[in-house]
């Protein structure tokens, strides 16, 4: 079974006394803790030697390196406090794990036997909870139920054997509220142990996470429990999050994660798709089916494969709209079908705050008078290759395109659209109409079926 044996490198000696580990020894035996504070998507990391896989790539994040240690696979998470970029503009502070939230994706091989050394640099104790994964009781992370809380400033050890493939998530069960709220998190990818099990080309995960920031502050209000205003996939927001770079032909794989309180229906452009995996595993084939729109509930991951047959530039995004924004007020009165222009002018000089809505978008909050306050973001922003996006939060693009080399995940730019295949504007009549065909719109020879005079069911012949 697991033993304590190579926790110093295999050495027999240290089976003599645990007592007699000194620090330092104790020290070189953990294996050194990579660091990034970068939000730039790390290239995968292949696997070195084992089982072959293809290497996840995490949006706007990492794969944690490993060492071999015998026949243990050795990672070293530190939890400690970090800045995030939540996109250009707003930078906040946050907790995560080796330099950045989310932590790192932790990446390894069913059958694969982990030694995961956790270093708490937090300012209070923590744990690690393994989400969705068969671990022995005590290696599930729950302080004080299944082990003791890992104090500030020690290292506590979690061993197990990877007994499934699968998509898992980590985060403390450990002053959870507070600690997920500031964005203690992160993805766990087991590989199928048979390299050809349910293989994709590409394989992209990233973690849902929702936070509170009054706008100008840069630390979430972590007794929030349901007005959140900023809604990332990675602790990122569009256009801040990485878009999905694929080939054309690419079997395409999405893991996601929802650690927010709330759930996500996440939609793809373009393409049907069907639920693969969840954190309890594998689908199988014969209870899938297809569709446009995936529910990601809370505490729960969900992942699609499909077919990237559709070449272009395609929406992948939460469908709650609010979710697709940023921070900002959402109770804006809401003037639609009103002249605004003036009118928004001389309502806000007796009611600042008050904004147009539905004449002439959002992409030019600024021009309407709305200033930003310090490190928050616009509520609907991005530009593309036609104009503003007017878009936020849990919205990214999956990029198909012809001839992608493989583990090329740079962003190939706006698509061309083939000639005569984007939506066009037509020339209309002097009055202004749009041309109809003759008798449409006043329908004057159209009969409506005819009630019975008792009212009633109707007469169907
Ligand atoms: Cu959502």
């Amino acid at each position: 079974m697991l033993s304590r044996r190579n926790f110093l490198g295999g050495s027999a000696v240290a089976l003599a006394s645990v007592a007699a580990i000194s620090g330092r020894v104790q020290a070189a035996g953990i294996p050194e803790a990579s660091t990034t504070a970068s939000p730039t998507m790390q290239p995968p990391l292949p696997p070195r030697r084992g089982q072959d896989y293809q290497p996840v790539v995490t949006l706007n994040g990492w794969t944690l390196p490993w060492r071999m240690n015998g026949e243990w696979k050795e990672f070293h998470l530190v939890a400690e406090p970090v800045t995030r970029e939540i996109a250009p503009g707003m930078t906040v502070n946050l907790w995560g794990y080796n330099g950045q939230t989310p932590g790192p994706t932790i990446e390894a091989v069913e059958g694969d036997k982990v030694r995961i050394f956790v270093t708490n640099k937090l300012p209070e104790h923590t744990t690690v909870h393994w989400h969705g994964m068969l671990v022995p009781n005590g290696m599930d992370g729950v302080g004080g139920l299944t082990q003791p809380h890992i104090p500030s400033g020690k290292t506590f050890v979690y061993e197990f054997l990877l007994k499934t493939s699968g998509t898992f998530m980590y985060h403390p069960h450990s002053d959870e509220m507070v600690q997920m709220a500031m964005g203690m998190m992160g993805m766990v990818v087991v590989h199928p142990k048979d390299p050809q099990f349910r293989r994709v080309d590409r394989d992209f995960v990233f973690v849902m996470s929702s936070y509170r920031f009054d706008p100008g502050t840069s630390l979430p209000k972590v007794a929030e429990m349901t007005d959140f205003n900023i809604w990332t996939f990675n602790a990122r927001v569009f256009p801040g999050i990485d878009p999905l770079p694929v080939r054309l032909g690419d079997r395409v794989r999405v893991r996601m994660g929802n650690l927010t309180m709330t759930n996500h229906p996440i939609h793809l452009h373009g393409h049907h798709f069907s639920v693969t995996c969840t954190d309890g595993g594998w689908v199988p084939e014969s209870a899938q089916w297809p569709e446009a729109t995936i529910d990601v509930p809370v505490g729960s991951v969900r992942a699609f494969d499909v077919i990237a047959d559709n070449p272009g530039d395609w929406p992948l995004h939460c469908h709650k709209t609010h979710h697709a924004m940023n921070a900002m007020g959402h109770d804006v009165a809401n003037f639609i079908g009103v002249p605004q222009r003036a009118l928004a002018k001389a309502v806000k000089s007796v009611a600042p705050g008050t904004m147009a809505m539905g004449s002439d978008g959002m992409a030019d909050m600024a021009e309407m008078g709305m200033p930003l306050p310090a490190n928050t973001l616009p509520m609907m922003t991005g530009t593309g290759q036609f104009g503003p996006i007017e878009m936020g939060g849990m919205f990214t693009v999956m990029k198909i395109r012809e001839g992608m080399t493989p583990n090329n995940y740079t962003d190939p730019g706006p698509y061309k659209n083939p000639q005569g295949t984007v939506a066009y504007e037509v020339q209309t009549n002097a009055a202004g109409e749009p041309a109809r065909q003759p008798g449409g719109g006043k329908s004057p020879e159209m009969k409506m079926p005819k009630q019975p005079e008792s009212g009633g069911h109707h007469d169907h012949h």
